[in-house]
């Protein structure tokens, strides 16, 4: 018999109402000490009193009979007024009847050891619950939905395939591999191989769907970086004047465009100078451009040809274009009046430069740096195997793309160590 553990699944402090979960062997046969009338059918939920040492209060339950549960397990829970005393007493109840405090994300790691998910599965519900942006909620969901598992398990299977082919030709594990054996594995890694990169290649659109953009404004002192960053905003965030040299220190805000997130950085005026302060944010925006995935270089002079010096990919913007007398001299640049004007047309040009309608209409994109990392390295053990195909003998190849399974095997978790699994299950909260 398992121990039964109970939490508080919703935030602490004032609410409208505090979901309690209990799960475990005992969880019915504990709830039915002092909940009535307990409800005659699993998975209804119904209001009854529920007897606390200190109260009874009103509240509603359900019940599931395992394996029919999130867990896998009898689990119950009561809905209750929220506030913490209420809570705290619905809690202390089930303790004293033999239920014990859960950890973090114990209720989703029964799940995983019950066969309920799997660890990517857990990874999608961190992420929905981390997320900020519809792409970000959609990457969760999609690993929820086992859409990465599936891709998983079916390279497993084909690993599977191409091994058992190579077996039947030969009585022993010593011979080398025939040459039409060795060409038709060769060929069968080889698309896996590719496979694997397409995959990998997601994790780009994948960073811009969970962390969102970075994007660093950059120029001259007074050219209206600043404005512009609170016209992109459509705040008053940064102050705004027209002393040169007006921000010292680098300013980051995030804002939502379709579906996509923009982290915006605001920074110093690039100019020499002999004030301390201004040199270090001098510094500081150097850094913000060299770290951004995009610099909008800023200018207010329409004859301005400038580049800014970077490896990042970068948009010149001419600004107050209100003041110009003519069109400005480049014409692959965003020409914009932060002060009067629409600057909306930035963003649409950052939202196509990064193909942010594949990030929205993709249905798999790897989001996650373990998955990604577990990816590359099974990625390097198959080009190991593709080469060991054509000079060794079968049992070396066999154990080059055994390694290829289990290290694919780790993404799910039927191959994961137990401390990766329990690192996982603690990212979440009490009561998940
Ligand atoms: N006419 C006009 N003035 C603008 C425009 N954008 C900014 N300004 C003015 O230009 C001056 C400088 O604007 P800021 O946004 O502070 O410029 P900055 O580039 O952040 O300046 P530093 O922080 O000093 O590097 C202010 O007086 C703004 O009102 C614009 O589109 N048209
Ligand atoms: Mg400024």
């Amino acid at each position: 018999m398992n121990t039964t553990i109970v939490a508080l699944s919703t935030p602490r402090g004032r609410s409208a109402i505090s979901v309690v979960r209990m799960s475990g062997d005992s969880a019915i046969d504990i709830a039915k000490k002092f909940f009535s009338p307990f409800p005659t059918k699993p998975n209804l939920l119904k209001v009854g009193s529920l007897h606390t040492k200190y109260f009874d209060e009103q509240a509603m339950c359900v019940y599931f009979v395992a394996p029919h549960s999130y867990t896998g397990e009898n689990t119950v829970e009561f809905h209750c007024h929220g506030g913490t005393a209420i809570a705290q007493a619905v809690i202390e109840t089930c303790l004293d009847h033999g239920a014990v405090m859960a950890q973090n994300g114990e209720f989703s790691k029964r799940a995983f050891i019950n066969g309920k998910q799997n660890l990517t599965n857990a990874e999608g519900i961190i992420e929905m619950i981390d997320a900020e942006t519809a792409s970000a909620v959609k990457a969760g969901a999609n690993l929820l939905e086992n859409k990465l598992g599936k891709r998983i398990v079916d390279l497993q299977d084909r690993l599977l395939d191409i091994l058992s082919a190579c077996e039947t030709t030969l009585d022993y594990p010593e011979e080398d591999l025939e040459l039409p054996t060795a060409t038709t594995a060769k060929r069968s890694l080889q698309e896996i191989s590719s496979e694997l990169d397409e995959l990998i290649a997601t994790s780009t659109l994948g960073k811009y769907a969970k962390y969102g953009i970075d994007v660093a404004i950059v120029g001259k002192p007074n050219v209206g970086k600043s404005s512009l960053l609170n016209a992109l905003l459509g705040t008053d965030r940064a102050i705004v004047s027209e002393i040169q040299g007006t921000t010292r220190d680098t300013l980051s805000e995030s804002v939502n465009y379709r579906d996509i997130r923009f982290n915006f950085v605001d920074t110093a005026g690039l100019r020499d100078t002999n004030d301390e302060i201004e040199m270090e944010g001098v510094k500081r925006a150097r850094r913000a451009a060299d770290s951004a995935d995009v610099v909008l270089h800023v200018t207010d002079d329409p004859n301005d040809r400038s580049v800014y010096p970077t490896v990042r990919p970068q948009v010149r913007i001419y600004n107050k274009s209100d003041l110009y007398d003519s069109e400005p001299c480049c014409v692959d640049s965003l020409v914009v009046s932060a002060k009067y004007g629409n600057v909306e047309i930035i963003k649409e040009t950052l939202y196509e430069m990064f193909s942010a309608k594949d990030i929205e209409s993709s249905d798999l994109l790897i989001t996650n740096e373990r998955h990604l990392s577990c990816l590359k390295r099974a990625k390097a053990q198959l080009e190991e195997a593709i080469e060991n195909c054509d000079r060794t003998t079968f049992d070396i190849v066999s154990n080059s793309i055994k390694a290829v399974w289990q290290t694919l095997g780790e993404i799910t978790g039927t191959t994961a160590q137990e401390d990766i699994i329990d690192r996982i299950y603690s990212k979440f909260c009490l009561g998940k």
